[in-house]
């Protein structure tokens, strides 16, 4: 091996990597010079069979020449990595976006919303209460003294020193009564809570109940609210009629019913063969609840009137298990 030798396969070497287009040939390329058999590799490994005079120069630059390519392949490798990147598909901007789903109110929000649009187009207007009540605006305001039966029906969770959930939103109308002096025509909307689980029975549920108090206010007015809102929700050509019932709150009281809304008054499964569903009570405001909030019963009267959200969503819907709105399938919920 001689120093020209040497330089004319370093020239060789410069050329074949310049020209090389792609890594996997700049890797035999590699081989064939700087591989354990590779041509530079060789001349290292001979140095010792050279004439001592020749062994440090030829040494020398053998060495350089393999740092030399060394250098000049990685960098090719990375130019030729480069080009390759540049060459690929990149980020298509003209593309057309990934659709995403808009999120909606839940059907027991829904409904509820629309009930409250309803009533407020009548001038009544929402209030609002805590879920955790004192015993006293829960149930004794409410003409519910502790050893009253209705007790028995609205079990519900206590705490200690007179404390509980809420088992109607009437204690909000209490509320409501103590803070403002009549007349006047709320809605109260809200979660209440009652001991109570199975197909139609959930133990957190929501209810809206209306309140109108004024000098002269009927039964009649009562029934006029009360129909003209089961028109708006189940259609106007939907018939309604009203029971006598009982609530301790109210005097007289009465439940709606709406006309089945699968038969059509025929009979059928859902209405129990009657042609008839039972959406709300209703009744005249009890005088001992206008004493309990110190309205004088000589010039106010009142009626008030509840009602189950889920109840009336389930029927509007025709939904028969009440714990398809708490199970968060989307598949359901997608429906509304
Ligand atoms: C005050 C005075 C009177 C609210 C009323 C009903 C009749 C009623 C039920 C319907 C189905 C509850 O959700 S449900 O289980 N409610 O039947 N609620 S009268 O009467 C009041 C409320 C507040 C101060």
């Amino acid at each position: 091996m001689t120093e020209r030798e040497l330089e004319e396969l370093r020239g060789r070497a410069l050329e074949e990597i310049e020209a090389v287009q792609d890594v996997k040939a700049l890797d035999w390329l590699r081989i064939k010079y700087l591989g354990k058999k590779g041509l530079v590799t060789a001349i290292v490994k001979n140095i010792k069979d050279l004439p001592p005079d020749l062994r440090p120069v030829i040494g020398r630059r053998a060495n350089e020449l393999k740092r030399e390519l060394e250098e000049l392949i990685f960098r090719k490798r990375e130019d030729l990595l480069r080009a390759a990147e540049d060459e690929a598909p990149g980020l298509d901007l003209t593309l057309p976006g990934r659709p995403y789903e808009l999120g909606k109110l839940h059907p027991i929000t829904q409904i509820l919303r629309e009930i409250c649009a309803i009533f407020e187009r009548l001038g009544f207007s929402i209030a609002r209460g805590p879920e955790i009540e004192l015993d006293y605006y829960n149930f004794e305001a409410l003409n519910i003294p502790p050893d009253h039966p209705a007790r028995d029906m609205q079990d519900t969770f206590y705490f200690p020193e007179g404390f509980l959930l809420r088992t109607h939103t009437s204690p909000i109308q209490i509320r409501t009564m103590l803070t403002r002096k009549p007349p006047l025509r709320i809605i109260a909307p809200g979660k209440v809570y009652r001991c109570d689980s199975d197909v139609r029975h959930t133990p957190m549920f929501h209810q809206i109940e209306g309140l109108m108090v004024d000098r002269s206010v009927s039964f009649s007015d009562l029934k006029g609210v009360l129909t003209y809102f089961a028109k708006e929700v189940f259609g106007t050509e939907t018939r309604v009629r009203f029971r006598p019932s009982y609530f301790p709150f109210t005097e007289p009281s009465a439940e709606m019913d709406i006309e089945c809304v699968i038969c059509r008054g025929a009979g059928c499964r859902l209405c129990g063969d009657t042609g008839w569903l039972e959406i709300l009570g209703a009744g005249m405001v009890h005088p001992n609840v206008f004493k309990a909030v110190g309205y004088d019963t000589e010039k106010w009267q009142g009626f008030a009137f509840g009602l189950g959200i889920e109840r009336i969503a389930m029927l509007k819907y025709g939904i028969d298990d009440i714990r398809l709105f708490y199970e968060n399938h989307l598949k359901f919920l997608e429906q509304f």
